[in-house]
């Protein structure tokens, strides 16, 4: 049995869609981070970095911070959705580091200024809404021709998608992303994506 320390964040979403995807058995724990829960003494023994996810594994006794760490833990654990010929299995590491350093971080700051914090920092609100707009670039011609980031279905997409789902906060036209928007699509109506992706609370994916 698995202990999930999370919030309703992209960050918690990846390891509830990935638990779901390989389904493990998990018991899931509310960090409120806008109640400074994370800041508890007992959580910080887990989770030093005070930040959600977090897990603890009974079955190993391991227990991991960082998202891209436990969805590589995960994945080793289950022999899933981490493919075996080495093109591809490096490629999805790649682009799970490349989440881990951009994605997620510039997005976080995009979320940051232009959703939460609009009128307080046009620089800040042009840089990272263009540095968005750059890396959803990306994505999509990764994703224009292959099904998923590193051909099949793997950790990576699972890192990039629940952060994709902020694509309106973002400012993101995704209709002028047609390879992203159609994985987007394909991974919204995975039933493991979508029980996933309401932990720790019912939430709604939005479909452009
Ligand atoms: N690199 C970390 C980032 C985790 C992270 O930023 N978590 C946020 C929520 S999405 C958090 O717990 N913030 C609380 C805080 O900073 O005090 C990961 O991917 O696990």
């Amino acid at each position: 049995m698995i202990d999930l320390y999370t919030f309703g964040t992209p960050n918690g979403k990846k390891i509830s869609i990935a638990l779901e995807e390989m389904e493990l058995e998990y018991k899931t724990h509310t960090i409120n981070i806008m109640k400074d829960e994370q800041f508890a003494p007992d959580f910080l023994k887990i989770s030093p970095n005070n930040k959600i996810p977090a897990i603890v594994d009974h079955e190993t006794g391991i227990s991991l911070m960082e998202s891209g760490a436990i969805l590589f833990y995960l994945a080793t654990k289950t022999g899933k959705f981490l493919p075996k010929d080495p093109h591809h299995h490096w490629q999805a590491l790649e682009w799970l580091m490349w989440q881990m350093g951009g994605f997620g971080p510039m997005l976080g700051q995009a979320n940051h200024f232009l959703k939460f914090n609009p009128g307080k920092s046009e620089y800040a609100e042009t840089r990272y809404g263009n540095e968005a707009k750059r890396l959803y670039g990306v994505l999509d011609k990764q994703l224009a021709d292959r099904e998923f980031i590193a051909g099949t279905y793997s950790i990576a997409d699972m890192a990039a998608w629940p952060w994709a789902a902020r694509w309106e906060w973002q400012g993101i036209d995704m209709d002028a992303l047609p390879n992203l928007k159609r994985w987007y699509h394909t991974m919204a109506a995975r039933p493991a994506v979508q029980k996933g992706y309401s932990v720790p609370t019912e939430a709604e994916i939005p479909l452009p």
